[in-house]
């Protein structure tokens, strides 16, 4: 495997950063995932522009243009021969010293990893995953903006642990207010009565690229009124459908939510129409990686 770091491939084994970088001392970084399909990267400007806007959020210069970090993701899925992939586009504040003082990282490094993806197994499409609700609430606005892509995850990570201690698939964090936000690492989504419902980007969830495809398919495809409005958790306990969406999850069913079925058990049918439609969408658009003669087979 080969991986990108500051303009220069790296063997894995040899692709490492200072403990002085400040992304390793304070978590003061941003990331992406994204994900390639049949050889093009899905949605790379909306990606793209998302680091951007996190990179503003925390005050963190990119001597990249945007155009210089989509030559270094294309470069690094080529470099490893991949036609689908998972890709982390990591950005540091760089190496500093000891303390606080960001002026003191000269420059943010870029990091990009081409990888296989790990797909959930086809059973969860096909059976739903569950969900449970964290004892744990997303950072609110206020604090570190749950719309920046931070490298502070651990608030994310320790609610999807309390999830795996339960048993479940995936946690719910609740904003501040005790609404609905999103997952540990997905947006969340119910149906009620033919309407599509989920947060809005301001009760304090990240906006995914997954989430705003899915809201476009449900819109103009499947002609389904798609509202952001708040919500508790009883609005998905008696929803007709819940569902999840995110980069790695893509669309899937929740059909258990804090020891309460949803629905009959099992993926609705208007969960399984976007699932089809998301799938067919992301196969067919997106950068196209190679030209026709170079693809890997
Ligand atoms: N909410 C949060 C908190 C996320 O981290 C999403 C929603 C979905 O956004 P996109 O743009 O992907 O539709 C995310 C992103 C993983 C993994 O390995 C997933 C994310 C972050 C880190 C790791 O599954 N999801």
């Amino acid at each position: 495997m080969k991986i990108h770091i500051d303009g220069r491939l790296y063997d894995k084994d040899d692709a490492k950063v200072s403990v002085f970088d400040h992304g390793l001392l304070y978590g003061d970084g941003i990331f992406e995932g994204i994900r390639a399909y049949n050889g093009r990267v899905f949605c790379l400007r909306e990606h793209l522009a998302r680091l951007f806007n996190s990179a503003k959020g925390i005050h963190l210069e990119l001597p990249w243009s945007k155009l210089e970090v989509e030559t270094a993701i294309l470069d690094t899925i080529r470099a490893n021969g991949l036609k689908d992939a998972y890709i982390r586009v990591v950005v540091t504040r760089g190496v500093g010293d000891l303390g606080l003082d960001m002026r003191k990282c000269k420059r943010a490094s870029l990091i990009v990893i081409a990888d296989k993806i790990a797909l959930y197994p086809e059973a969860v499409y096909k059976k739903g995953l569950e969900l449970v609700t964290s004892s744990l609430r997303r950072t609110s606005p206020d604090q570190l903006s749950p719309s920046i892509k931070s490298l502070n995850y651990l608030n994310n990570i320790l609610a999807r642990a309390e999830a795996t201690r339960a048993g479940a698939h995936e946690a719910i964090l609740l904003n501040q207010q005790g609404h609905v936000a999103e997952c540990s690492g997905d947006n969340i989504f119910f149906l009620r009565d033919g309407r599509l419902y989920t947060p809005p980007v301001w009760s304090g969830i990240l906006e995914g690229v997954t989430r705003n495809v899915v809201m476009t398919i449900a819109r103009q495809t499947m002609n389904l009124e798609v509202l952001e409005e708040i919500f508790t958790c009883f609005e998905l306990y008696r929803a007709e459908e819940v569902f999840v969406t995110g980069t790695g999850a893509e669309v899937i069913g929740a059909t258990k939510i804090d020891g309460r079925v949803i629905g009959d058990g099992t993926p609705g049918p208007v969960t399984k129409q976007i699932i089809e439609l998301f799938r067919a969408y992301a196969n067919k658009n997106g950068t196209a990686i190679y030209q026709e003669a170079n693809a890997p087979a």
